[in-house]
């Protein structure tokens, strides 16, 4: 084992950690993680019938930090491999979820790191039950203090819709239980409504469905413009009980909601043309990071949501560079570096790699495989590290477990 853990401490050596002038804006403040269920950042400043999908998100990325070009790396563990993405910065693994298969590991979390620097504490907040994606141990194990699952929620019929509880009546009860918390805090929030099949009872609908040939893309127009009403009423609750001025918000999409046999219908319903290229460029999930009083500005540089954490970290003011990691700071991120999905393939500024093809990204011309093989070999190396810290549960000899 001495022999892996010093090939990973190179490695993470190699990784630079650049500062801007943006280090420790949000020093201190208290941390709400937004999970939006299924959310694509195609629904960001987009119309169907005339009507934003998502109103408040579009007024919210006028005055926060909106990554555009963020893509969803979670593999078959879909959301808990998010939530793994930012808690610890490592990759997931390809087959099931970290969260089940390896919930007793060492972790260097987000967790363990605020409360070091900073005594925070940490609760996450869901509606469904607290052993789905056995959160229950997983949670426990990365270092939050509580857990608040179905069971600390009034759940009727009248309130719930497909997984459970729907998004609105979820955030207001949310911020009575916030409000038990002492501070600092980091608050992960994960919304549901959202979710395939994309229900929604009739008085919810805020905005007329899609109309495409599938009733699946057609409904989920309608879910997140619901989504979108919840958060909006959740920042206002927030700020008639002084919990919004001291906060830093990220809200991100978890991963997809329209799978690929659905994407010919979305380009439909988004007027582009069908090509194999798409399909990356719909796996783009918003990433918008909130501090009230700071302006508005929208950065392009492609990332993935391992890049959340050192983003987030940075902006309060927590230096990474001893932290075994994968992600890099999305402010000074190189725009040249690999995002890497658990597939194998891979996204720059310049090329994607996907089902073993290596495209020009801009035109979707085909290139010869050789141009994409540096890159390829960065992913190859990465996911290869980031799989033998977690089966050799390598983390343990790295840090302290408490
Ligand atoms: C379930 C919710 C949805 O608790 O997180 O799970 P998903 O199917 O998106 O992974
Ligand atoms: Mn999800």
């Amino acid at each position: 084992t001495h022999v892996d853990t010093a090939k990973i401490e190179e490695y993470m050596a190699s990784k630079k950690d650049d500062t801007t002038d943006l280090f420790g804006i949000a020093k201190g403040k208290n941390v709400v993680l937004i999970s939006m269920e299924s959310t694509q950042n195609f629904v960001i400043n987009r119309k169907v019938n005339d009507r934003e999908i998502t109103p408040f998100l579009n007024d919210l990325i006028k005055e926060s930090f909106y990554f555009n070009q963020i893509y969803d790396q979670t593999a078959q563990g879909k959301t808990s491999d998010s939530e793994f993405m930012i808690d610890t910065s490592l990759y997931p693994l390809s087959g099931g979820s970290v969260f089940v298969r390896r919930p007793g590991n060492t972790f260097t979390s987000l967790q363990r790191l605020l409360r070091e620097n900073g005594q925070y504490y940490s609760a996450s907040f869901h509606g469904n039950d607290a052993s789905f994606w056995n959160r229950e141990k997983m949670y426990e194990n990365l270092g939050y203090d509580r857990f608040f699952s179905k069971q600390d929620y009034v759940v009727t019929d009248e309130n719930s819709v497909n997984y459970g509880i729907k998004d609105i009546p979820f955030f207001e009860q949310s911020v009575e239980l916030m409000k038990t918390m002492p501070e600092p805090y980091l608050a992960k929030l994960i919304t549901l409504t959202n979710h395939f099949p994309f229900l929604l009872d009739e008085t919810d609908q805020l905005i007329a469905m899609g109309n495409t040939d599938e009733d699946v893309v057609n409904r989920y127009v309608t879910t997140v413009r619901y989504q979108d009403e919840a958060i909006k009423r959740l920042f206002q609750t927030l700020k008639d009980h002084g919990m919004y001025e001291d906060t830093i918000f990220v809200l991100y999409g978890d991963h997809y909601g329209i799978s690929k046999k659905y994407e010919v219908a979305l380009s439909q319903m988004l007027g582009d043309e069908y090509s194999p290229i798409n399909h990356i460029q719909y796996r783009q999930v918003p990433v918008i990071i909130h501090i009230p009083g700071e302006g508005g500005k929208t950065i392009s540089v492609p990332g993935g949501e391992i890049d959340i954490r050192p983003t987030l970290l940075h902006l309060l003011g927590i230096k990474t560079e001893h932290a075994i990691s994968f992600g890099h700071n999305l402010f000074t991120r190189s725009p040249n570096h690999p995002v890497i999905f658990r597939d194998g393939g891979f996204v720059n500024d310049t090329y994607i790699f996907q089902d073993g093809v290596c495209y020009r990204k801009g035109s979707g011309e085909q290139l010869n495989n050789a141009t994409c093989e540096p890159y390829r070999q960065t992913v190859y190396d990465e996911l290869g590290l980031s799989d033998e810290i977690i089966f050799g549960d390598l983390l343990r000899f790295t840090s302290t477990k408490d």
